[in-house]
């Protein structure tokens, strides 16, 4: 049973350019998953001589869950895409064990040591009295602009693939050494953590309603993603960086409520602290009317300035 039997052949292309022999693989059998959802799994593990690089590696595994031929096909799909760029920004794809046979599927990416970028701004937060910053930090407000051109600078990367992301949230942000940020669980994959996700069956299962641009909810608009509606999505994203991780719109859990709000021409606060001119930028990623939305090179244009005049 290959797991090909789940895609169209013509998508084999990734696993011919990344197989990697599974033995080569050393996992530690004590350690528990980095993570765990309705996706599958996601593992630390070693790679001996991976992509022509020193003897080991450490990597991030992920696998799906057994028997879930969604689950599957959505790795497969991801691992395509994350097999088709090449980026700083963007979290690379190391190899693969598909082989029929040769089960189960694993998915083997470059290892971000911070984790996701969510639980990264929770736990740096500067004056919280429960949890105690991690690393180095506390973070100054030139790291929040650094981290917020990165991931501008990845996702315009995808966009100029054509690669829509369609699931842009801190969540899906990773934290690499020396805090690089890396864009992660693109194309079709998905997370499913709390609240962030709504059901709505006449689209597609679970979605991340407080990310998503008015039109890709909108039948009258042919629930249309598009880079702009990755645009509107970035925007939700530089303001969880600016709030260290804050859950917008807190108090509504109703999609509709929140598509009210937001046709009544009301947005998320600015966060404390945060300038005008990046509030200003986020407000601009969530004009209605999607070509109204700056495009991501002139988002980086907007923050580079930012960062030369806190430097
Ligand atoms: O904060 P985390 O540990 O970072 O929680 C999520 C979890 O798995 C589900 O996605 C972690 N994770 C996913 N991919 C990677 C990766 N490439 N490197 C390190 N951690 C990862 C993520």
């Amino acid at each position: 049973n290959s797991v090909f039997e789940y895609v169209d052949p013509d998508r084999k292309f990734a696993s011919e350019r990344f197989e990697f022999p599974r033995d080569a693989l050393v996992f530690d059998a004590a350690a528990p998953p980095l993570g765990e959802g309705a996706f599958g799994q996601v593992f630390k593990a070693e790679a001996l001589h991976i992509k022509g690089k020193e003897e080991r590696t450490i990597v991030a595994v992920k696998t799906p869950k057994v028997d879930d031929p969604d689950s599957i096909t959505n790795l497969l799909s991801e691992m395509e895409i994350m097999a088709k760029v090449t980026h700083e920004n963007v979290i690379k794809l190391y190899g693969c064990c598909t082989q029929p046979g040769d089960e189960p599927l694993y998915v083997i990416m470059e290892y971000a040591e911070h984790g996701n970028l969510k639980d990264f701004l929770r736990a740096s937060k500067p004056n919280d009295g429960y949890l105690q910053p991690r690393g180095v930090l506390p973070l100054t407000s030139r790291d929040l602009l650094r981290f917020s051109y990165q991931i501008a600078s990845g996702v315009k990367y995808l966009t100029d693939k054509k690669v829509l992301h369609r699931d842009l949230a801190a969540r899906n942000i990773l934290v690499a050494e020396n805090f690089v940020m890396k864009v992660a669980d693109f194309g079709l994959s998905r997370y499913v953590q709390g609240h962030d996700y709504y059901k709505k069956q006449q689209i597609q299962g679970l979605l991340p309603v407080k990310w998503m641009a008015p039109e890709t909810m909108s039948e009258e608009h042919e629930y249309r993603y598009s880079t702009e509606s990755d645009v509107w999505s970035y925007g939700v994203v530089v303001w969880e960086i600016m709030t260290f991780g804050a859950t917008p719109y807190p108090n509504m859990t109703r999609p509709d409520h929140i598509t009210d709000f937001l046709n009544q021409g009301m947005r998320l606060e600015r966060p404390q602290n945060c300038s005008e001119e990046v509030y200003r930028l986020m407000w601009d990623c969530w004009m209605i009317e999607p070509s109204r939305r700056p495009k991501f090179d002139v988002i980086l244009q907007r923050l580079g300035d930012l960062l030369q005049l806190t430097a």
